[in-house]
């Protein structure tokens, strides 16, 4: 049994909407985002490992600086990367007539877990500050991930935003009421059989297990998407990625695990399935961060 750091759930309240958001120290992890009329925006799986031992299953998980498991496969950096892996720190938090909100970071020196061997982040090569900006009034939550390149050598990375929707009336699977608008003409790779093709613009719908990348056509970069959740509302979704302040693509990735992947999931309930849908934007496509530079993933969810 590996020592496990105490770590605490954050929770805040945002005192002129009655918003709340709770946020967990391992990864700055936003576990729930309870918007003003009371809906539970995100989905936390009901067996998620909250002791700082695993990455949490839910809410919006951090991914950097890779996407995935590592392109090297001598690698033994863990799928996904090292920022949700790790106890970030708190720097601030907030709560006005505007918004509330949270402000955690994490640097390199403090990553303890996820580094991996065979890799160029095992050294000291590489250097990086991580910080992550929580914002939320009664309709929006809002989450920005900040990577300083405050090193002496550039890196490539890859960051993404790894949200789990919650899908009222166990609807994921039923088209007419889960579905994901916005991604036509997008080039979507289905991880599961491999094929690739160009979204059309019928909606992203659940009919099994769902596993797509979906790459934005030459000349768009920022994304926006419309989340059907089941009964509630749809959901908006904007995200935007910026290189040195250059704005770069974001890609979306549309995920369900299905019945047999959601049954192996162990911090996962074996129906949960039924009642989430993850769009995960992030920067996907080669990119580098050059010493001294500044990257920032930043999604707005509206609900
Ligand atoms: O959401 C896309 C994905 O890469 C899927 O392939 C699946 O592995 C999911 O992330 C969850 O990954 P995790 O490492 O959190 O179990």
């Amino acid at each position: 049994m590996h020592f496990v750091a105490t770590m605490s759930i954050i929770d805040l309240q945002h005192t002129a909407s009655g918003a709340t958001c709770r946020i967990h120290e391992l990864g700055a992890t936003v576990l729930g985002y309870r918007n003003a009329a009371g809906r539970d925006v995100l989905l936390l799986s009901r067996d998620a490992i909250l002791d700082g031992s695993k990455a949490i299953r839910g809410g919006i998980p951090l991914v950097f600086p890779i996407f995935g498991p590592p392109s090297d496969d001598k690698s033994t950096m863990p799928q996904h990367g090292f920022a949700r892996n790790n106890k970030w720190t708190k720097l601030s938090t907030f709560d006005n007539e505007d918004a509330a909100g949270a402000q955690f970071q994490l640097l390199l020196d403090d990553v303890s877990a996820g580094r991996g061997t065979n890799n160029p982040w095992e050294g000291k090569d590489y250097n990086v500050k991580l910080v992550f900006d929580i914002r939320f009034d009664g309709q929006s939550l809002t989450t920005a991930l900040r990577m300083e390149n405050t090193g002496s050598v550039a890196f490539s990375f890859q960051a993404l935003l790894h949200t789990y929707y919650a899908v009222d009336d166990h609807a994921a699977l039923d088209p007419s009421r889960c579905h994901v608008k916005g991604l036509a003409g997008y080039e979507a790779h289905d991880k599961v059989t491999g094929a690739k093709s160009l979204a059309s613009d019928e909606p992203v719908t659940i009919d099994g297990e769902v596993d797509r990348v979906y790459t934005p056509p030459a000349g768009q970069v920022n994304a926006k998407v419309e989340i059907s959740v089941g009964t509630a509302h749809p959901v908006s979704l904007q995200c935007q990625g910026t290189i040195d302040e250059s704005p770069v693509p974001v890609s979306v990735v549309v995920w369900n695990p299905h019945e047999a992947k959601a049954a192996s999931m162990g911090d996962f309930g074996n129906d949960q399935y039924h009642e989430m849908i993850c769009v995960e934007p992030g920067i996907l496509l080669p990119a580098t961060l050059e010493a001294g530079k500044v990257a920032v993933l930043e999604q707005v969810i509206r609900s």
